[in-house]
């Protein structure tokens, strides 16, 4: 890489810890729990934001969506009547602290804020946004060697989840596999094998969630 480029590059990621530094002290000043959705496209983040909010109803929640182009995500949420908004990261395959502090002041009176990630598995990597929890979410049909293909991304990961469970015969992928290559990359993650459509995994992941707010409000 030429000098220039590595500078370019420093320049970027100091630039993104100084916005997650400020993401980081406004979620505290403010008593808000985020949580950043990365995965694979098509893996099944919105349709988790989605029953998420269905389900904790009780809990004030704000969404931030992130897509290359486009809203359709952005309508999928709003109708469900929460405080949600849309980043268009144009030719970028990740957010950036600077675009999600931008949208998160907007979304001060919340108790978490649901931030779904550009579907990627490699890009968000070196990009923190200041959140509190890290998911990484893949789904079985885009094959069982998927996680061991991307590793950096689930070594970073709080919470790994492997969606679409119900699938994985049609698609002849390994559950087993997955979990295994997921447990070997990261010992400390929570890992949820998930099916959305058949419901399964999907209390798991409440009752965690749920878990992270209780001591977030009882420490703050
Ligand atoms: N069969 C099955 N389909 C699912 C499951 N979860 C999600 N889907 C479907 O998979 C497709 C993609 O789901 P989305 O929630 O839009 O996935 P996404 O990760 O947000 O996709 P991008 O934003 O495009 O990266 C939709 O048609 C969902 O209905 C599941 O557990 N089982
Ligand atoms: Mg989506």
């Amino acid at each position: 890489m030429h000098r220039v480029e590595i500078d370019a590059e420093v320049n970027l990621l100091s630039e993104n810890r100084r916005y997650a530094r400020e993401i980081r002290k406004f979620l505290k000043e403010n008593g808000i729990v985020a949580v950043n959705i990365m995965g694979a496209i098509g893996s099944g983040k919105t349709l988790l934001i989605e029953k998420t909010i269905e389900s904790m109803r009780d809990v004030k929640t704000g969404v931030i969506l992130g897509d290359v182009v486009c809203k359709a995500d952005y309508e999928r949420v709003s109708k469900l009547e929460v405080l949600a908004e849309a980043i268009n990261t144009g030719k970028e395959c990740h957010l950036d602290a600077r675009l999600v502090w931008k949208s998160i002041r907007k979304l001060q009176d919340v108790d978490l804020v649901l931030i779904e990630n550009v579907g990627n598995l490699i890009c968000p990597v070196d990009f923190d946004l200041g959140e509190d929890v890290r998911v990484v979410m893949v789904s079985v049909t885009e094959g069982d060697d998927v996680i061991e293909k991307h590793p950096e991304i689930f070594r970073l990961a709080d919470v790994i989840i492997i969606n679409k469970i119900e699938l994985a015969k049609f698609v002849d992928s390994d559950v087993d596999k997955m979990e295994g290559d997921a447990r070997n990359l990261n010992g400390r993650a929570k890992v949820i094998r998930m099916d959305l459509k058949q419901n399964i995994g999907f209390d798991e992941w409440i009752e965690f969630l749920r878990g992270v707010l209780d001591v977030s409000c009882s420490s703050g």
